[in-house]
Parts: C-alpha cells; structure tokens; sequence
C-alpha cells in the first residue's frame, strides 16, 4: 500500500509539528444529516448491515469528503462493535438507540467475558479500513477508532443508553474490582482491536470516552482513565516510518484534561463547556487539542457559524497543535450547508493563526 499522503495538516497538527493552517474534521461527519447517507443506510437495510459491509461502509465514509474540504476520513462503523464481537447481541430498533441482547449486570456474567478473537468476530472492521484506504488512494489520512472501556462498559452493563448509569454505579460502588476486570477486558481487546485497524491502515486513532466525565474525579481516575492509560501504553504508535497518533476525547474533562495529558497520548480532544485557551493552559502544551465549537452553533446562520469559527481559533491562538472539530458529534437535524460553511470558514481564518 502507498503510503504517501497529500494532505498530512492533520497528523503533522497532531504531533504539533507546524502546519500553515488549522486542520478540520468533525465528529459524526459521515451519519444521519446527509441525505446520501441515509439512502446507503436504507440500501444496506439497517445500521449494522451498513457496519457489516466495507464496501457501502467506505462508500458512507467518502460522502462527507465530497461536498466538504475535510482534512481526515474516519472510518464508518460504531463503538458498540466491541462488546458486541464479546458476544452480548448488539441490536438497533428503528427510532431508538443501540441494545444488547444479553447484558452483563452481574459479577458472574462480569467473569465469564472473555477477550474475543478480534479477527474473527471483527475481521469486516479491518476489511472496511483497508477498502477505505484503497479508495482515499493518499488523498486525506483514515482516523480509526474505538470507545473507551468506561463508555463502551456503559452500555454493556445497562444494556442501551443511559442518562443516569444506575446499574454501572451501582457496580463501581459495591463491588469495585468487578469492575476493574470488566474494564481491564474490554482494554485488552481494544488493543487489539485498534492495533488491528493500524495494521489494517487506520493513521491515527481516537478513543471516545463519552461518559467518562458521569464519575466523580476519583472514580474517573479509577475506571476511565486507568482503562485508556492501558490502551495508550498498548498501542502501535510508529508504522511504516510515520507516527500514528492517538487522540484521547473524554467529554467534559474540564481540569481532568492535566491528567489526560500525563497518559502520554499525542492530543485530547475537548468539548465546548472548556475554552480551547483554558485547556491549553490545563496540559501545558504537551499534547494537542481537538475541538470544540459547540455542535448547536450549525443551527445558527452562517454569520453566527464564521463567528463561532473565529472565537474557536482565537482561544487556541497562535501556533501549531490544534485540530478544528466540533465539541462533540454533529447531529441528524443540521442543514447540510451551514457544515460547509464552517469548513469553508477554518480554511479561511485559520492562516493567520500559523507562521
Ligand atoms: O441509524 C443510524 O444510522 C445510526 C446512527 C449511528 C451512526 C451514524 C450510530 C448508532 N453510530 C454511528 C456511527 C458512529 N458512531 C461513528 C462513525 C461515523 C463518524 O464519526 O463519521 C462513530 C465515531 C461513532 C461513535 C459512537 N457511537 C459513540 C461515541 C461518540 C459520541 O458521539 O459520543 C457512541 C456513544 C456511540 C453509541 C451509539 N451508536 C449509535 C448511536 C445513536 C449511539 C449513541 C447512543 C446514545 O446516545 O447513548
């Protein structure tokens, strides 16, 4: 495979090399909001039939980078792909969010997990990242990606989504190190699980940790941040003569970015409730950070948008090391035209920022 790449604003931005302007990419960029998604969606059948095959799969992952001047491809699947390779049953019903058939609420069902053959169960993930690769043909790097042990572990021990995680809570307050061995297994296979995607060509890897910011700071310490520690420490960092980079995201991390930064990941992505210049000053200028115009501004018109653009650049400031991104992933109801009209925006504004 050609490992020469057109545009490298991003992986040069994440190891904070200088760049003549601000990379862009945004969560969820490939999803629900495009009408061309939604009827790839509908081709495949359902969501994870779309997951399931690489090659409708790279089609929905090369939409966004058609009508946008996007600096990075990320790789079309779900973070739910995990405990679902362990064997819990992953299922969308139409109009609701993800669940499982058979979750795991109990320290018996804890102990009986096992690290999956991520070959095996996950083989159509690499084969999606290897198609991806084949049809961006160097133009843009491919992002891989997984959820963090916490945010995936939400799911698998609520069994869907949660606003309140009572089951989870409960878990990490009366039987703690059952949970540290839920977290140490879904670790353990999402090393693998990302090592197989960089193998695969994956050129950088973020993990998403959602709902790590739910624990109080200790309890994050404890189970979050522990568990991506793990993952960071067991990455592919260096392939085919290129660093890959790893992004960490924990959504609200506010002043837990410091610790973030000390897991020796190269960037951090932060949400909209931190100001790029406060979370700056937080990591100290070790690693880089992505982010983080609040998601509901693309509702706004377009002069409110370029107005949130350049607030968003001006609180990083000058020099290198900041990836444009929303604070979180866009969502289904955004007018297709106002995310050009951000892009558009950072290519823009974004060289004054750079020598
Ligand atoms: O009906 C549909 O088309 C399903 C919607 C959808 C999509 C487009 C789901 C179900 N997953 C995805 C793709 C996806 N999910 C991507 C790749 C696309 C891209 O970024 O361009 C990624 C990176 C994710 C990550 C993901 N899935 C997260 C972490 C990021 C985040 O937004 O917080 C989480 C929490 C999930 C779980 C999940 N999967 C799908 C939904 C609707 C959800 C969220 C459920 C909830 O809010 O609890």
């Amino acid at each position: 495979m050609s490992t020469e790449l057109a545009n490298d604003l991003l992986l040069r931005t994440l190891m904070r090399e200088p760049v003549p302007r601000t990379p862009v990419w945004i969560m969820r960029q490939a999803g629900r909001y495009l009408p061309e998604y939604r009827a790839t969606r509908a081709q495949a059948g359902d969501f994870m039939s779309l997951c399931r095959n690489p090659e409708l799969a790279c089609e929905v992952t090369m939409q966004p980078l058609r009508r946008y001047a996007l600096d990075a491809a990320i790789l079309f699947s779900d973070i739910l792909t995990v405990p679902d390779a362990m064997g819990l049953g992953l299922y969308f019903e139409t109009g609701e969010g993800p669940k499982f058939e058979r979750p795991v609420q109990t320290a018996d069902a804890v102990r009986a997990l096992k690290v999956p053959d991520v070959e095996k169960e996950l083989g159509y993930v690499f084969e999606a990242v290897r198609t991806i690769r084949r049809e961006l043909n160097g133009k843009v790097p491919l992002i891989g990606f997984a959820g963090s042990p916490f945010t995936v572990g939400t799911y698998m021990v609520e069994g869907g989504s949660s606003r309140e995680f009572p089951t989870i809570r409960a878990l990490a307050q009366e039987s703690p190190e059952v949970l540290d061995h839920l977290m140490s297994l879904i670790a353990e296979t999402t090393v693998e699980y990302l090592n197989a995607q960089i193998e695969a060509g994956a050129q950088a890897v973020q993990i998403f940790d959602t709902w790590g910011s739910a624990l109080e700071p200790d309890d994050f310490r404890r189970f979050s941040l522990a568990s991506m520690q793990r993952i960071v420490d067991g990455l592919i960092r260096e392939k085919d003569g290129r660093k890959v980079p790893v992004i960490l995201f924990t959504k609200g991390a506010g002043p837990l970015l410091e610790d973030l930064a000390d897991t020796g990941c190269d960037a951090l992505g932060v949400d909209w409730t931190t100001e790029l210049a406060d979370a700056r000053r937080y990591v100290s200028d070790k690693v880089a950070l992505q982010g983080n115009l609040n998601p509901a501004t693309l509702r706004e018109s377009p002069e409110t948008i370029r107005a949130g653009v350049a607030s968003t650049l001006a609180s990083y400031g000058k020099g290198p090391g900041h990836v444009f991104n929303l604070g979180h992933g866009i969502t289904p109801d955004i007018d297709p035209e106002n995310l050009g009209v951000l892009v558009d925006a950072v290519h823009e504004l974004s060289p004054a920022y750079h020598d």
